[in-house]
């Protein structure tokens, strides 16, 4: 796991795009998010069970899993959505991107590789993709029933209860 500025350049977005600007563990707090390092899945049934996570799913996203359809997955995770649940991602083999919003707005990148695993708060505005291996297995859990449906950024989302609530919890307004 490694978080840094995304540089905003041109290019495909499974290539690094590292500005060399490193973003800390503790900024990344402030936006809600945790991440750990867990090499044995006990570690993440317990945190699953003490969040009180009550489903998962495992999700191979790679062009021998998904062939035709792979292209369009990718650039349908590279969406900027937000859930309205608070979830986890597991990485168990490949790797991966999420960019995050700060913020003032800029894209966080967040490179996962195998066994780390991250909680994103309900309401932030972020994305996906593999990363240039193409391959990313991830295990995917879920509060309540799985509503993974992404909610593509626009007028209703920034309107939406939860974005308002976790731009509360992120600003620390009342
Ligand atoms: C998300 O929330 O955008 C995703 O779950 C992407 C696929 S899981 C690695
Ligand atoms: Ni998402």
């Amino acid at each position: 796991m490694k978080a840094y500025w995304f540089d905003n350049l041109p290019g495909d977005q499974r290539e690094a795009h590292d500005s060399g600007r490193e973003v800390s563990s503790e900024y990344l707090n402030k936006l809600g998010i945790m991440y750990f390092n867990y090499p044995n899945v006990e570690d993440v049934n317990s945190l699953a069970a003490k969040r009180k996570y009550k489903n998962r799913d495992e999700i191979t996203i790679s062009p021998t899993t998904m062939g035709d359809v792979y292209e369009d997955k990718v650039k349908m995770f590279f969406n900027e959505h937000l859930h309205e649940d608070e979830e986890i991602r597991y990485i168990l083999d490949g790797g991966g991107f999420f960019d995050v919003r700060s913020d003032g707005d800029e894209w966080v990148r967040i490179k996962l590789e195998k066994y780390d695993l991250m909680i994103m708060p309900a309401g932030i505005y972020h994305r996906f993709t593999t990363d240039t291996q193409n391959y990313t297995k991830a295990m995917r859990l879920f509060k309540e029933d799985p509503k993974w449906t992404p909610l593509n950024r626009g007028a209703e989302t920034d309107n939406n209860e939860y974005r308002e609530a976790y731009l509360k919890m992120r600003d620390g307004s009342a």
